[in-house]
């Protein structure tokens, strides 16, 4: 690397690529940094071009409060701003009870401010109504891995082992686009003889690089997996040994799979019973193989119990808790896995404890310096706190988030944001949802702070500083602490990552992620590859004794239950799983399947990304995909504007005709609001156990305009 830039990493997803920032004439200039390990160097365009949204041009640099008089947004100072977010929420506490007051963070935000926010809303607030957009993200995974192993880390391996197994099935993961230089993993898979499965509706450029591609109908997964898990049985090939040694609950699961016939399968799914056979002879030739999920799976109203077929199959073929096995979730955001261990989770404290165990709500109250039954209960999942906003909820404060694009009915989610009393918005842009709101606090971003993240492998990992944030501009942690501080609480919440590390370590000691035995002066060390979490400290008494700690300090853990799983009793648990259908099914009325997703060059829902030229003309806006087929059936012509309507709502984008999908289904990215936004059409049916609504399925018809 560059011997003047300073190394640091990427603000958007889960791979969190490392990077060297130079500031020149020319302004702030990525180089490569090879030696991290993740990535070695290679970076996608979204990286690459980070940096122009560090522009003043494109992002916010004073804080805009809305005028009573002419209801526009307009430029306040900071201490305006901060008294008139604290005159709101505190209006909402005396008036309508603390849990009048609703939080929403962001998987994107940083370990130390996830760990901040949950604090500020239990301990300042003192609401129980706090989510965060992760609820969207990876939710169904994180609770099938806890239901299985005990423990929800998205990757229990590091990326380098995937090319060492045998086989590798990635289920509704387009990662050829989604973490592009993750890739190579799968390339030296096949490179050293491994098989490469991909279960998508679409053939994607994933897809494309696959041995077999399996193309389900949207929302069948679940039926895919058990219908593999009765091959395997049908045809002898569970591992016996390691069902009686590592696992419990078999014989309930087995009996589940087995009504699960392959033509029945081939009948729910599409999924033709050759095909299921292959599958099944593949992964269960390889020595050694990997399930890795992904959004697809997912995100949908049965997403855990899927989650949970997949990791069956693990389990019954002896592919988990051994050496290049097992099963992973892949994480999406920035901070996807550390945005869902720190407390900004409705129903959890910091180092993944939970809020309703006693022992838990004591430990965390003691670093908090609070009484443990001031600390509230669980509140409401993301979904559920939005369509409360105007009913119980009268005021939100909103971080890293934006909802107005990115829930699921979105035009519900913006009416309700409407309805509120009060809306504040921390962000670096003015998004669609900061657009709504009666303070916008303009935040530095990424480049211009210092925290941690821990990226998809559980890696904790420095993100430096590199850069001076613009004039006018302050930390989410500088807001918090403003904040907290107008609502009584002067300590307690302070400004520099550091310090709140340091806490944040005493409050994950002895939790499942237990962050004690890492800091920020061992996280600088060699090329900042990151430490692993589990990493507890041998003793954290004196917090000062990082220095010294180094030698005798816990290595950290790349690789979990090798030995034994993180349930009570050690054993892995089958979750006896069956079939269910999606919530809603194509039928007379809307006949076609809408399925949701991303695109290479735009990122979530837009408001970084969407400010860059580059990216812009690479993908400059939405689009419905659809087979040949269907475009015949309905006279839709390449480029052509179609209509899509669900029973939420409508959405107007141009036709993009491709071979690439069933000719059941069409696909449209989400990253835009406006008329084309994906959005305004997807069904907030929740996940029963995750609360995870279902993106990535329901019915439409379209229309010719
Ligand atoms: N370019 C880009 N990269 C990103 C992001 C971004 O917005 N843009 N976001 C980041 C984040 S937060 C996340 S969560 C990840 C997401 O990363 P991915 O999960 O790879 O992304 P998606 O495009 O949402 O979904 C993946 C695939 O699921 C398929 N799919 C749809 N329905 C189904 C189904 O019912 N079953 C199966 N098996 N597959 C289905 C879609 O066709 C799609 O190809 O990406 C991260 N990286
Ligand atoms: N139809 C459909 N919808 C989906 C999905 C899908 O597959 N299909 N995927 C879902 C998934 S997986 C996800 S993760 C969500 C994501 O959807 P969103 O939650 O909307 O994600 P972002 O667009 O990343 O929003 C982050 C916001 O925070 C701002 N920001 C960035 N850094 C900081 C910071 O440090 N501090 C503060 N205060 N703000 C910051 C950004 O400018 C941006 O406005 O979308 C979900 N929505
Ligand atoms: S793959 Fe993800 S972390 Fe890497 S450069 Fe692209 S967006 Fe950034
Ligand atoms: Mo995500």
């Amino acid at each position: 690397m560059h011997s003047k830039a300073t190394p640091t990493h990427c603000p958007y997803c889960a791979l969190q690529c490392g990077m060297g920032l130079t500031s020149g004439p020319g302004g702030v200039e990525v180089v490569e940094r090879p030696e991290f390990p993740v990535n070695g160097g290679a970076l996608c365009g979204k990286g690459r071009t980070a940096p122009a949204v560090l522009s003043s041009r494109v992002r916010l640099t004073e804080p805009l409060i809305r005028s009573h008089a002419t209801g526009r947004l307009e430029p306040a100072t900071w201490e305006e701003a901060i008294g008139r977010v604290a005159d709101g929420l505190s209006r909402t506490r005396t008036e309508h009870g603390p849990d009048a007051c609703g939080v929403f963070g962001g998987g994107g935000l940083t370990n130390e401010k996830a760990y901040a926010l949950g604090k500020f809303a239990r301990v300042a607030l003192g609401t129980s109504q706090i989510d965060y957009n992760g609820r969207f993200c990876m939710s169904s995974a994180a609770a099938a891995g806890q239901r299985a192993f005990g423990l929800d880390r998205g990757l229990p391996f590091p990326l380098a082992d995937v090319p060492r197994t045998g086989c590798v099935i990635l289920v509704g993961s387009n990662l050829a686009e989604t973490m592009p230089p993750a890739l190579r993993y799968l390339t030296e898979l096949k490179e050293n003889g491994g098989k490469l499965i991909v279960v998508d509706p679409r053939r994607t450029r994933t897809a494309e690089q696959a041995d077999l591609h399996l193309a389900p109908r949207p929302g069948t997964d679940l039926a895919l997996a058990l219908g593999l898990l009765h091959l395997v049985v049908a045809e002898g090939r569970t591992d016996e040994a390691f069902i009686a040694e590592r696992t419990s609950g078999w014989e309930e699961a087995r009996a589940a799979a087995m009504a699960h016939w392959p033509e029945y399968v081939e009948r729910i799914s599409g999924v033709a019973v050759p095909q299921l056979r292959d599958a099944v002879e593949m992964f269960c030739d390889a020595e050694s193989a990997m399930v890795l999920t992904a959004r697809g799976p997912e995100q949908q109203s049965k997403g855990t119990d899927t989650v949970g077929a997949w990791i069956n199959l693990c389990l019954a073929t002896g592919n988990a808790g051994r050496p290049l096995a097992g099963y992973g979730c892949l994480t999406g955001q920035g901070n996807g896995q550390g945005g869902r261990e720190h407390g900004q989770k409705a129903d959890q404290l910091p180092g993944y404890r939970k809020l309703t165990d006693p022992a838990a709500r004591a430990h965390v109250a003691g670093v908090w310096g609070v009484d443990p039954d001031s600390l509230p209960g669980p509140g409401r999942s993301a979904y559920e706190l939005l369509d409360a906003l105007g009913g119980d909820i009268k005021s939100l404060l909103l971080m890293g988030s934006n909802p107005v694009v990115s829930a699921p009915r979105a035009a519900h989610v913006e009416e309700r944001l409407r309805s509120l009393d009060f809306l504040a918005v921390a962000d670096v842009v003015l998004s669609e949802t900061a657009q709504l709101a009666d303070v916008v606090l303009p935040v530095t971003q990424w480049a211009e702070e210092t925290g941690t993240v821990t990226n998809l492998e559980g890696r904790v990992l420095l993100r430096r500083q590199a850069v001076t944030a613009p004039d006018g501009v302050r930390s989410d942690l500088d807001v918090l602490h403003g904040l907290a501080a107008r609502l009584g609480h002067e300590k307690g919440f302070p400004t520099d990552p550091e310090e709140i590390f340091d806490e944040l370590r005493r409050a994950s000691a002895g939790g499942p992620a237990d962050y004690s035995g890492i800091s920020y002066a061992r996280l600088k060390e060699g090329n900042g590859e990151g430490v692993f979490w589990p990493c507890p400290a041998e003793d954290l008494a004196p917090a000062e004794e990082e220095e010294e700690e180094t030698d005798a300090a816990h290595p950290g853990t790349p690789r979990l239950f090798l030995d034994r799983f993180a349930t009570e009793d050690g054993l892995a648990r089958f979750v006896p799983v069956v079939h269910r259908a999606a919530a809603e099914e194509a039928d007379a009325e809307y006949p076609v399947l809408l399925t949701t997703g991303r695109v290479l060059a735009q990122y979530q829902s837009g408001a970084q990304t969407r400010r860059v030229d580059e990216l812009n003309s690479a993908a400059p806006g939405p689009f419905v995909e659809l087979h040949p087929r269907l475009a015949a059936r309905l006279r839709i012509e390449e480029g052509e504007p179609v209509t899509v309507v669900s029973r939420r709502g409508r959405a107007v984008a141009p036709a993009r005709i491709t071979g690439a999908i069933r000719s059941d289904t069409v696909f449209m990215p989400f990253h835009w609001p406006g008329e084309g936004r994906a959005n305004s059409l997807t069904n907030p049916a929740l996940d029963p156990v995750s609360r995870m609504p279902e993106f990535k399925v329901c019915a439409v018809r379209l229309e010719r305009e």
